[in-house]
């Protein structure tokens, strides 16, 4: 045999690509989200073998930009709890998903990232470098580029290893406190011939999340039954159903007023008579105990705070935010673990309340169930005047969306949409954007959850900036060709308006404020995004009256249910 060719398989022989695709398989993983280059064709034929010999392997899906496939991954994970593979290009490929992976990284979401590496050979070897580019997209150290992000990097060294770097990758990343992980292939390697052994598929168990520390769990749930004015701020809690249940049983046991605090995840249903609303404000001024849960920003200190001498506990799998170099909150109790189990833990802990710790609870629930009303009443009002505005506004639009898209509709919300205005209830039907805040997510995570929930209707609302971020073409190429069809609703002020605001905070006086902050913020004038979709065979409108809005509304809804096709409203908003 040519000692150079001497990896390459003998006729009947498997391919580390072969191998490495059934173990992705066998680890549960359904999607395989792919943005290709030279470094893939061992992928393409494992993938091509697979499909003519029936062995099971994920769906492989070309999708046109590596950020709409990381945020896919995201999407999918977010409504399954399934971790998904997305495999781009080498070193530029990689680059290329660097946003969609920071906002993945910052919110825990696992994803194995598969990268090909250039060909390392430069002869006459199977897979060897055989186009210009794999001189120039050679780097020292791949796994650079993104090591900060995940919890695990590895390039793949020899062909029999490939089951075993999935097995690998999955334990690590699914191991709390989740994240994502980075696998790179070399064509040699991943295009030789899995000769020695028979590498195990069997998943290996994901070591359980450590059990909350039961005397911290037992002095937090004193000091919440001594205080008179405690405070939940939850932002994350709800990444899993249980967690829900679990913070909704414990603020009604013990009357706790919940405050969703920037969520990423539906914490506590909005009807629940405990939810407080979005923003601490005045509750946070009084408090004497705050429990924070998962939120990684639970009030601004430049802002508001609570009173010095107030208390504060920290709870989840990863409460003191260890990857984030600064965070400076005060914390007397920290209790790391699931929170659903934490949560049920200080439950249990409370349920044999003494007589005078029951009729002061009850006295808070009755003083939060009035705040509750008020909070709703006014939040109605607002949105009804907005109804007779002369133009659209977020509360309008907002109420709007609530009427139109029922409680099971899956919002994927990139900013714009406000939750006072459309409340949402069920666990999962509700994601918004990583506190990393990087934009041009909010479709592609759509995208993902529709291909998680097909029955579902989903939702993205989307600023005029976020949209462009998120390569409308690839998005709504995506859409079509998967049959995926979302409604996406764009908030058009034409500009970025959380820039203008951010400039006119700081020099409000200053003279970036004479032209009210429109330097580098303004985004008119504004394409005609209606257009876009249309391009892609969906249904297209452009929205300016607030008259207009619900049966605009109506008419992209039956695109999407009734017709099956992607929709987009482009509302022209003010704000
Ligand atoms: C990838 C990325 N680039 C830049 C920013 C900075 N940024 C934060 S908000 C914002 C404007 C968003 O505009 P739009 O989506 O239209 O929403 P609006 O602020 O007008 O509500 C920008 C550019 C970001 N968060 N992410």
């Amino acid at each position: 045999m040519d000692a150079e060719r001497d990896l390459a398989p003998e006729p009947g022989e498997s391919t580390a690509a072969e191998l490495f695709l059934r173990a992705l398989h066998a680890h549960g993983i359904d999607y395989f989200l792919a943005n290709p280059g030279t470094d893939f064709p061992p992928v393409i034929e494992a993938f091509a073998r697979a499909r003519k010999s029936g062995v099971p392997v994920p769906r492989p899906m070309v999708i046109p930009h590596e950020n709409t496939a990381v945020s896919m991954a995201h999407g999918v994970y977010m409504l399954t709890g399934r971790p998904q593979a997305v495999m781009v290009h080498v070193s530029v490929g990689t680059g290329n998903t660097l946003n969609a992976l920071i906002n993945a990284s910052r919110d825990h979401i696992p994803l194995l990232l598969i990268a090909g590496r250039t060909p390392l050979t430069e002869g006459r070897r199977h897979g060897s470098r055989d186009r210009h580019i794999h001189w120039a997209q050679e780097m020292f150290d791949q796994g650079a580029l993104v090591r900060e992000l995940v919890k695990w990097d590895h390039e793949l060294r020899t062909p029999e290893q490939a089951a075993d770097a999935v097995a690998r990758a999955m334990e690590l990343m699914m191991a709390s406190p989740r994240g994502p992980a980075y696998l790179m292939l070399p064509r040699e390697v991943i295009g030789a011939a899995a000769r020695i052994g028979n590498a195990p598929l069997a998943r290996r168990a994901v070591p359980a999340t450590p059990h909350p520390d039961p005397a911290g769990v037992e002095a937090l749930a004193r000091a919440i039954l001594r205080a008179e004015r405690p405070l939940v701020i939850a932002s994350n809690s709800g990444e899993q159903p249980a967690g829900v249940a679990a913070l909704a049983r414990l603020a009604e046991r013990a009357a706790l007023p919940v405050v969703e605090q920037n969520p990423r995840f539906l914490c506590l249903p909005s009807s629940h008579a405990m939810h407080q609303g979005y923003q601490p404000g005045p509750l946070l001024k009084e408090a004497d105990l705050v429990l924070v849960i998962e939120a990684d920003v639970p009030w601004i200190p430049a802002q508001e705070s609570p009173p010095e001498e107030c208390p504060v506990a920290h709870i989840g799998p990863d409460p003191s935010f260890a990857r984030y170099p600064m965070r400076s909150y005060r914390s007397d109790f920290a209790i790391a673990g699931d929170t659903a189990t934490i949560l049920g833990a200080l439950e249990a802990q409370l349920a044999a309340l003494a007589p005078a710790e029951i009729a002061r609870i009850a006295t808070r629930r009755e003083r939060l169930t009035r705040r509750y009303r008020e909070l709703r009443e006014k939040w109605a009002a607002e949105s009804a005047a907005a109804e007779k505005a002369e133009a659209i506004t977020p509360p309008w639009l907002g109420r709007c969306l609530h009427e139109a898209i029922g409680e099971d509709a899956v919002v994927v919300n990139e900013y714009p949409l406000k939750l006072e205005y459309c409340p949402r209830e069920r666990p999962r039907s509700y994601f918004g954007l990583s506190p990393a805040g990087g934009l041009g997510w909010g479709f592609g995570a759509a995208l993902g959850a529709k291909l998680a929930a097909p029955d579902r209707l989903v939702v993205a609302t989307l600023g005029d900036g976020a949209y462009m971020f998120a390569n409308p073409t690839a998005c709504h190429w995506t859409s079509a060709k998967y049959d995926l069809p979302i409604l996406t609703v764009i908030f058009n002020n034409e500009r970025y308006g959380a820039v203008r605001r951010a400039t006119l905070s700081m020099y409000g006086e200053g003279a970036a404020a004479e032209d009210n902050g429109r330097l580098l913020a303004d985004l008119s004038p504004s394409p005609a995004f209606e257009k876009l979709v249309e391009a892609s065979g969906g249904y297209g409108e452009r929205v300016v009256l607030p008259a207009d809005l619900p049966a605009a509304l109506a008419r992209a809804l039956r695109a999407v249910r009734e017709e099956k096709r992607q929709a987009l409203l482009n509302v022209i908003c003010r704000y």
